[in-house]
């Protein structure tokens, strides 16, 4: 072994003193490249569904909501805009006449800022010509490494008009991108999109009775083929339960659980989501709600050959959750997710996963919907996860057991890579 690897691995073996403890968790987390394993991001191949830039990412759902408390504009005003000038109107009220502090508008700062682009000005002029002069390939790959990401894991809509053909004409693959079949128009909203599948041939019906289900996993079965997911995902409400007399119990149980099973990934479910309370904000229009987590209970007891990733949505399930975890070896907790990836809440969720799991939970992904969100995602995520992880060595390093910086190295690894590639199968 070379001198510099002995010397390394040997540094690595050394119990850090309590004061070394955060510089080598943040060491160690800036070193690792994680996977993000849930975003709205999509490979080159899939074309305009990939939003990325600066307008885009002015234009996020979440600044759009913020706008309508800085802002006398009206949504319905508001979205006849073109997307130039919905960015120009929040630019205005978010960034310029107010100090861009919340998590969401202060991202869009630490975006500008690791271009080197100046987030004082009066308009979008410079981040524009920017913009528009990055090849996406390339730029794709340098905003993954100014995030620290190696992988991220797509949401992909097998019933989208705009996206299934593409899948259908075969979209090149892309190392940097898993796919991940997404089933909300299956399991959510049955009744507007049963005909999709019916006009492609499958004998489904309004009720899903009779052989729709095994019709359903035929579908399934057909596009795990064609895209290769890394599993299957779902976003439900907060009124969830399960089991229950419903179409989404049926499809659930005669075709999505089987489906996972003999393909051997898991089912992420992501519960919680109060849909359109303000619909006029479209998708900013949605809100939050405590979900019963006992269906999650159900499903983790009564199919044991099925693994589930599960997010919930509302602060108050996050306890039980983990509870529910120590239960059930077949349930990954993951993320932070929307209303949640904040650093008050962050910390709370992240300090009771280590206490309750140790380092057997995903503890966070980006949910970007813009390329280089996952920029600020993950800076935010590393800067409020260094802190948290320290403190845990030092408790160890106090009640008797030295920590070392292979101890730090290889816990960041199992959080943010290999606890997501074994639960997903991508790994054994
Ligand atoms: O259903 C989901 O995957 C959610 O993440 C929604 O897309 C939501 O609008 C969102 O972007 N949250 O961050
Ligand atoms: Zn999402």
């Amino acid at each position: 072994m070379s001198s510099v690897i002995a010397g390394d691995k040997t540094r690595s073996a050394v119990p850090l003193p309590p004061g070394e403890m955060q510089s080598v968790v943040e060491e160690e987390l800036w070193a690792a490249a994680f996977i993000d394993i849930h975003t709205h991001l999509f490979m080159p191949s899939l074309g305009e569904n990939g939003l990325w830039g600066i307008d885009n990412l002015i234009t996020y759902h979440y600044l759009e909501a913020e706008l309508f408390r800085s802002s006398p504009i009206a949504p319905g005003e508001y979205f006849q805009l073109s997307k130039r000038e919905k960015a120009d109107t929040i630019w205005r009220a978010l960034f310029v006449e107010h100090a861009p502090v919340s998590e969401a508008t202060r991202g869009v700062v630490a975006v500008l800022n690791a271009f080197g682009l100046s987030a004082e000005s009066r308009d979008l002029t410079e981040a524009r010509e920017f913009f528009e002069h990055r090849t996406l390939d390339a730029h794709i790959s340098r905003v993954f490494q100014l995030a620290g990401i190696s992988e991220a894991v797509m949401t992909n809509d097998p019933l989208d008009p705009d996206e299934a053909p593409l899948w259908e004409r075969g979209a090149a693959p892309d190392s940097r991108f898993y796919p991940v079949l997404r089933l909300d128009r299956i399991l959510e909203k049955w009744p507007e999109h049963w005909q999709a599948l019916e006009g492609r041939g499958y004998r489904v019906d309004a009720n899903a009775g009779g052989g729709s289900a095994d019709e359903v996993r035929r579908f399934l079965a057909e596009w795990v083929e064609r895209m290769r997911p890394v599993y299957m995902a779902v976003s439900l409400t907060d009124t969830f339960q399960f089991p229950e007399d419903s179409v989404r119990a049926r499809l659930l149980s005669g075709a999505v659980l089987p489906a996972c099973r003999e393909f051997g990934i898991p089912l992420s479910l992501m519960i919680g989501v109060r849909r359109l309370v303000n619909p006029a904000l479209r998708l900013a229009g949605d809100a939050v709600g405590k979900a019963d987590l006992r269906a999650v209970e159900y499903l983790c007891r009564e199919y044991p050959g099925n693994r589930f990733l599960v997010s919930a949505l509302s602060r108050e399930n996050q306890h039980e959750l983990c509870v529910y975890a120590r239960k059930f070896a077949n349930l990954m907790p993951f993320g932070c997710w929307w209303f949640l990836n904040n650093p008050s809440v962050v910390e709370e969720m992240t300090r009771e996963r280590l206490e309750m799991l140790g380092t057997t939970f995903i503890p966070q992904h980006s949910d970007a919907r813009i390329l280089e969100q996952v920029i600020y995602k993950w800076k935010n995520t590393r800067r409020t996860m260094a802190p948290i992880l320290a403190n845990c060595y030092r408790l160890m390093s106090e009640d008797g057991r030295p920590a070392t910086r292979e101890d730090i190295r290889s816990d960041i690894a199992r959080l943010f890579r290999t606890n997501f590639e074994l639960f997903a199968g991508l790994r054994k």
